[in-house]
Parts: C-alpha cells; sequence; structure tokens
C-alpha cells in the first residue's frame, strides 16, 4: 500500500493493521455483520450495533447487530417452525450434514485459527486445537447419526416388545462463552442438531465473529432453513430473552456461577432443560516422588495456556512439603522464560487476555493475594512494554505460601495467576482440592500407581488427569463438574445427547389380548 494512502481513512489504517499483523490471511476490514435468522442475514429490529475489537491490540475487526427482545422472538419462531421437518429428517443424513460441517472447518482450519487470534487473542498453536476440537466434534457427532443408541429389553409379558428411543425436544437456546469460540458453540450445537433440535445460538459479545463464521459454515453445510439462527447481542438482552421464552425447551450455557444461577431460576418456570457449564478452581496435586519437570511442563502449560482463561486451568498447584522449594524454583524460572505477545506471532507463549474489565479483575486478585498475605513470585502486573500497551497483557503470575483459605485460592480469576499451596501428605493434598466450590478438573504428579488410584477415586471433579495437567479434554469423553461446576449435566461424549433429547418408552404388545404389567404376568 502507498505511504500517502495510509493516512486518507481510519478504515484505510485499520485494513492496514490488519494487514501487518495477520499475514496469510484475507482482510476483513470493518465489515458489517448481521443476525441470521429464517434462513436471512438480517439487521437487528433497532437497528443498533456494537463493535468486536482485538484485545491484542485494539484493531476493530466487525460491527454486529446489538439486539433484543422481539429479534430472539423471531429466531425462536423461525426455529420452532423448522423443528416441524428437521426432526423428520433421518438421523444418518442429519449426521451427514455434520461431516461436511467438519470437513468445512478443517479446509477452513487455518483462516479461522488467525482470525481467532485476533478476535479471542489466543495463540496460534491453540487456536488450531480450538478449531481442531470442533472438527473432532463434528466428525464424533456426525457418526451419532447412525447411533443414537436406546435400550431393547425383555417384556415381563408374553408377545410384548419393548425399547427406549431418543426424541429430539425442539427449540435450543445456545449461550457460548469467548474462550472457546468455535470449540464450544460445537459441543453444544452438533449434539442438538444430530439429535433432531433446532438452534438460536448467541455468541459471546466478545467473539461474534468467531460465531457467525460458525454458523456460516454450518449453512454451508447444507442445514436447512431456520434449523439453525444466530442473534447477537448481550446476555442481559438476549440470552434472558432466550431463556424466558416459552417455546425454547433446552437451554445451555457456559458462563459464570452467578450467570448459571440467574439462568436456572428464570428457567424453573417453564421447567426447561438447563445444561450449565460454570467456573472452575482446578488444583494440580505434586507429590515428592513426582517427575518434577514433568509437573512444571504441566503447571505452564495448564497455568498460563490461554492465558489462564479456561475453565479447566491450573489456578492452584498443590505441593508436597519435600519439593516444594525445587518445584517452586523451576516454576517461577520457566514462567519467566514466557513470551508475551500478540497470538498471531510465532514467538508468542502467552496472548493478551479477553478486555480491559478482565485485565482489572486478574490483577485486583493480585492485590488481594498481597493484602491476605501470599508471596508474589513472579509476575503480578500489567505488561505495556514493546506495544503492548495497545492491548490487554498480564505477566504469568505465581503466588507462593498460600494457604488453602485464602480467596486467591478459592475463587475463579480466569487469568496467568496461580498459587502454590504447600502441603504434609496426600490426605492433606486432597482435603485442600477438594476444599472449594468448584469441581471441574484436577490433575496429581506421582510415581505411585497406589496414590494415583486413590486420587482418582477421592477427588472431587468431574475430570482426573494422572501426571498430565488439568486441560486437555477429548471430545468423546463426558466434559463437566461436580458441585458449583454446573447442574449434573455433562457435554461432549455420549454424555452430551442426554441434555438434548428426551427418552421415549415403548411398548408394543403383539399378543392380541390385554396384558396387564405387573398383573397377568404368571
Ligand atoms: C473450557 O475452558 O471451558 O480441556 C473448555 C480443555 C479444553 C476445553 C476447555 N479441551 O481445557
Amino acid at each position: 500500500m502507498p505511504r500517502a494512502e495510509r493516512r486518507t481513512t481510519q478504515r484505510g489504517a485499520r485494513l492496514l493493521r490488519n494487514a501487518l499483523y495477520t499475514p496469510g490471511m484475507a482482510l476483513l476490514g470493518t465489515k458489517t455483520y448481521k443476525n441470521y435468522i429464517a434462513g436471512e442475514w438480517v439487521d437487528a429490529v433497532s437497528g443498533e450495533t456494537f463493535e468486536s475489537t482485538s484485545p491484542a491490540n485494539g484493531e476493530a475487526i466487525g460491527t454486529f447487530p446489538l439486539s433484543g427482545e422481539e429479534d430472539v422472538e423471531r429466531a425462536v419462531d423461525a426455529a420452532k417452525a423448522a423443528f416441524d421437518e428437521w426432526r423428520l429428517v433421518p438421523a444418518p443424513k442429519r449426521g451427514e450434514i455434520l461431516f461436511r460441517f467438519g470437513q468445512l472447518l478443517a479446509d477452513q482450519k487455518e483462516d479461522l485459527a488467525q482470525l481467532m487470534a485476533r478476535e479471542m487473542g489466543k495463540v496460534l498453536a491453540e487456536a488450531r486445537g480450538d478449531v481442531q476440537e470442533a472438527i473432532d466434534m463434528s466428525f464424533y457427532m456426525g457418526g451419532e447419526g447412525r447411533r443414537l443408541f436406546g435400550q431393547t429389553t425383555p417384556s415381563e409379558l408374553r408377545d410384548k416388545f419393548q425399547m427406549s428411543v431418543r426424541m429430539p425436544i425442539g427449540v435450543v437456546g445456545v449461550i457460548t462463552p469467548w474462550n472457546f469460540p468455535i470449540a464450544i458453540p460445537s459441543w453444544k450445537m452438533l449434539p442438538a442438531l444430530v439429535a433432531g433440535n433446532t438452534i438460536v445460538f448467541k455468541p459471546a459479545t466478545d467473539t461474534p465473529t468467531l460465531g457467525e463464521r460458525f454458523v456460516e459454515l454450518l449453512v454451508e453445510a447444507g442445514l436447512p432453513t431456520g434449523v439453525v439462527n444466530v442473534v447477537h447481542g448481550g446476555g442481559g438482552a438476549v440470552g434472558e430473552a432466550l431463556v424466558r421464552h416459552p417455546d425454547v425447551r433446552v437451554i445451555s450455557l457456559t458462563g459464570s456461577r452467578e450467570t448459571g444461577v440467574a439462568v436456572l431460576k428464570a428457567a424453573a418456570e417453564g421447567l426447561k432443560h438447563v445444561h450449565l457449564e460454570l467456573g472452575g478452581k482446578n488444583a494440580i496435586i505434586v507429590l515428592d516422588d513426582a517427575d518434577l519437570d514433568l509437573a512444571v511442563d504441566g503447571i505452564v502449560w495448564s497455568a498460563f495456556g490461554t492465558s489462564g482463561q479456561r475453565c479447566t486451568a491450573a489456578s492452584r498447584v498443590i505441593v508436597q512439603r519435600g519439593v516444594y522449594a525445587e518445584l517452586q524454583g523451576k516454576l517461577v524460572a520457566a514462567a519467566e522464560r514466557l513470551r508475551l505477545g500478540a497470538g498471531w506471532e510465532d514467538d508468542t507463549d502467552v496472548g493478551p487476555v479477553i478486555n480491559e474489565q478482565a485485565l482489572e479483575k486478574i490483577h485486583s486478585y493480585t492485590g488481594i493475594g498481597r493484602d491476605e498475605g501470599a508471596k508474589l513470585l513472579t509476575g503480578g502486573e500489567v505488561a505495556s512494554d514493546n506495544g503492548l500497551d495497545r492491548g490487554f497483557y498480564y505477566r504469568p503470575t505465581i503466588f507462593g505460601d498460600v494457604e488453602p483459605d485464602m480467596r486467591i485460592a478459592q475463587e475463579e480469576i480466569f487469568g496467568p495467576t496461580t498459587a502454590l499451596i504447600p502441603v504434609d501428605s496426600l490426605d492433606e493434598a486432597i482435603r485442600a482440592a477438594n476444599g472449594v466450590k468448584y469441581g471441574l478438573s484436577s490433575s496429581i504428579f506421582t510415581r505411585d500407581v497406589n496414590k494415583a488410584f486413590r486420587a482418582m477415586r477421592d477427588l472431587d471433579t468431574g475430570i482426573t488427569y494422572i501426571n498430565a495437567g488439568t486441560i486437555g479434554a477429548e471430545v468423546h469423553l463426558p466434559f463437566g463438574g461436580t458441585k458449583d461446576t454446573g447442574n449434573g449435566h455433562r457435554e461432549a461424549g455420549q454424555a452430551a445427547l442426554d441434555v438434548f433429547t428426551e427418552w421415549k418408552s415403548i411398548y408394543v404388545d403383539y399378543s392380541g389380548r390385554l396384558q396387564k404389567a405387573q398383573i397377568d404376568t404368571d
């Protein structure tokens, strides 16, 4: 681009920034996007909009409709109308659309990853992993089109056949977070679709472009009109209207504990199915007999990967005293080697956090940890050197000598901050690990198989890792947690289908006479 042109308009400047920061990627500029309702791309009824910007450098990415109740109503009507036909499409055919979708994601993996590095901020390797998780889910749930297994059982009566089958429920409201902007929508929408439901999708306002790309590809894969609809906007307007709409029968939300409780209450009157995936305060236990270098690798990856913005992030490290000093030294050194930067730069280890509010919250926990008497070993500050002040960067932060009941060891921070908690024994470690309100993921590093099995039994979480960090769930096992992490449901695996289907038990009596169960059994 010639030099003079560079100064012409603000838009030109943004385009130039895109060109500089996203090598190999088609320029997006600040395109204006729309909702997708009943097969058409439409503005919000109010005409209002909001902007998506990059947490890495503040560049504008897109303008989106700031929707409200009327938009949700239209989308729900479209989804409801489409359900009548979609539920009758043979499940293997529905699955074939998911296979095509998986292939489209695979074809566009690099572009989507580049976009994710810009819009959400995660580093490219992780962004590719996020897209890969959705590809895996597409093929896994596509295959469900030929399974959707139910049970057949013998009858207690002669000449009688019985079975249970999964039935779709209707319109599903999908509310997703920004931290896995492609993977998490796939966890919710693909099982819902293969089971024959229709969808109204509200992507996070921090990652609307990725949400809209997801829907575009679903449409390209061949989903009929109205089966999936996207309504952009905030949780207060769009999310709440979805949760309250009488025709939305299922809500699947990944978000904060507070939002989860509010959704559950709002959905109670309508007796909706509500699936909640909420917070975590995940711990890695390191015992005296552990491979310490392996443990350090696991901790660094789990505490600072995705800038600590995973529900599964390790924000506590519970260490047996025999190795505490050595582990602390190795961990601090490893954390200080991490390079902060934009996610699309090759040598970046840790990208930005999602927005200014998140940055402030994370930094406030550094103050809280200090005030509680924990020892700040490294980090604890906003990074602003070398142009990082254009985005939201926080130094990987480690607190030492943390007591299990301190706030930094109890509350979800959702940033690159972790707390080292010294303990004397496995029992004490498990007590500390379980002594929080959340129960998503846990891990233990030990070479003792007996201790590993005790941890597998006694750690009160939905996911436990042995000799690995707290992150890295695969799509074909259930994902979710105990206690305040959710309300008993699971995503991924076969368990996901339970959220999006009703069981129907069917009895076929071919005896030609009235046979009474429990009575005519002799
Ligand atoms: C999340 O943080 O909400 O196991 C999802 C993991 C990823 C998914 C995390 N596969 O960390």
